[in-house]
């Protein structure tokens, strides 16, 4: 099973898409273990950000994130990285595909409502950016014997 990080961004929050995004992986079959409103400081959206620095974005994109809070998601599933990147589309609204979270929901670049990370590698590495211990929970999920095949052992 693997965990990954997702940030509902300032403006998901502000335009009450929140529940409508969370709804969206619930439904899916993804497992909330971390879920927490928080306003992220300067430091740790530069390094959040930290592979950006150099881009002539990044000094609107650590401002934006700081802007107002945001909700950062940990769920967990299997492949549970690369369906929430299929899920929440390009990475600009203006050309993410209807269907996505972003080419439903938004129409701008910048302000593109959600991140979500990209490897197992920058999961591991965010989760701790945003998550303390203890903050991401096992919980046993009754449905998971209806949400996996679990007839071979493991999850399919
Ligand atoms: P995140 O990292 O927020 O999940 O987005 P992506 O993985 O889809 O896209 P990214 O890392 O390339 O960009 C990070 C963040 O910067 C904003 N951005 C990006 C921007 O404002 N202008 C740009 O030209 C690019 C490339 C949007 C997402």
């Amino acid at each position: 099973m693997e965990t990954t990080l997702i940030l509902l961004k300032p403006d998901a929050v502000q335009r009450g898409l929140m529940g409508r995004i969370i709804s969206r992986f619930e439904e899916k079959g993804l497992q909330i273990v971390g879920c927490k409103l928080m306003q992220i400081s300067p430091e740790l959206a530069a390094r959040h950000y930290e592979a950006h620095k150099e881009r002539p974005f990044y000094a609107g994109l650590v401002r934006f994130m700081t802007s107002s809070p945001v909700l950062a998601l940990a769920l967990r599933g299997n492949g549970a990285i690369t369906i929430a990147r299929n899920m929440m589309g390009a990475t600009f609204g203006s050309k993410a595909n209807p269907g996505t979270i972003r080419g439903d929901f938004g129409v701008s670049n910048s302000f593109n409502l959600i991140h979500g990370s990209d490897s197992p590698e920058a999961a591991e590495r965010e989760l701790t950016l945003f998550f303390g211990a203890g903050e991401v929970l096992n919980w046993n999920r009754n449905s998971d014997s209806w949400i996996y095949d679990m007839a071979g052992g493991k999850p399919e």
